[in-house]
């Protein structure tokens, strides 16, 4: 079955990802194992395999698409795995400007809202106007800031500046393939997240240094003067 998930990635086949993911929320497979092992792991290899060149943009995007395919099935079965927890604390999250990688940002907020936080979505493409206006519209704890380019994580300070600029007592926590503890600290971050998983574990940390509920100073919307 598993197997079947990543072969399916491998071949950039939609249909087969559809039908294999279905029948393992069928049989009751464990969701994130089956996301992780199988679908997850075959856009690893196609993701090495384009970076020596041996395959070209268009198999890479067939394959994201068999996966994202699949996780349709599968994220809603993750999903579910917290539906009777208590709200922790509210998350923004999104993928920062000029990146449209959100496999690994979807993966990370099912794995939150499974463990009871609220989560906004931006989605990709997110400029630093639009995390800071969401974040202070949302009264959010944490903002969660997704890169997969090298080139784009040299936004993430540009958010993290803007939020602090604007007063936001929300924490930021960054993830994403290139990012490091290193430059988590280099550009003042409150916190790395390797995977998804750790992110939820540095969320439930972060959650307890700081709370919306008494704002320092009055935080202040984009072009609101
Ligand atoms: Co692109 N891509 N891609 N890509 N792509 C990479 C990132 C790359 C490493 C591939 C390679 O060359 N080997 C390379 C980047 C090189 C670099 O910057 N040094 C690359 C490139 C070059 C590009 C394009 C520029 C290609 C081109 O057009 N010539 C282009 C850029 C488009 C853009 O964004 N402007 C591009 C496009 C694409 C597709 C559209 C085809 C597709 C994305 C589809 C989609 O996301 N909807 C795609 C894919 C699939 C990949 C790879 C193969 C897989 C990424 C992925 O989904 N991984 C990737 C190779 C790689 O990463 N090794 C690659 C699985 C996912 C579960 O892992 O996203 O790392 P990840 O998320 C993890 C952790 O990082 C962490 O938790 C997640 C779950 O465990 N995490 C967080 C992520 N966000 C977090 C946030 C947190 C905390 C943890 O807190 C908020």
């Amino acid at each position: 079955m598993i197997e079947g998930l990543k072969n399916a990635v491998l071949d950039g086949d939609v249909d087969k990802a559809k039908e294999f993911a279905q029948v393992a929320v069928k049989e009751k497979v464990d969701p994130l194992k089956a996301s992780t092992q199988g679908l997850v792991a075959g856009i690893m290899i196609m993701g090495e395999a384009f970076g020596r060149g041996e395959i070209f943009l268009p198999e890479l995007v067939m394959s994201a698409d068999a996966l994202k395919a699949g996780s349709v099935f599968l994220n809603k079965e993750i999903g579910k795995l917290g539906l009777e927890k208590p709200t922790l604390g509210r998350v923004v999250i999104g993928t920062v400007a000029g990146d449209v990688h959100d496999i690994g940002k979807d993966l990370v907020k099912i794995l939150l809202s499974a463990n009871g936080f609220e989560v906004i979505d931006l989605g990709v493409d997110v400029s630093a106007d639009q995390f800071v206006e969401a974040a202070i519209r949302e009264q959010a704890d944490i903002v969660g800031l997704s890169a997969l380019l090298t080139t784009t994580m040299r936004y993430m300070p540009v958010v993290i500046k803007a939020l602090k600029e604007a007063n936001s007592p929300a924490k930021t926590m960054v993830g994403g393939a290139p990012v490091t503890e290193h430059f988590t600290q280099e550009i003042g971050a409150d916190g790395y997240g390797f995977d998804a998983q750790e992110a939820v574990e540095l969320a439930r940390a972060l959650i307890g240094k700081k709370r919306w509920r008494q704002p320092p100073t009055k935080p202040t919307i984009p072009g609101d003067h």
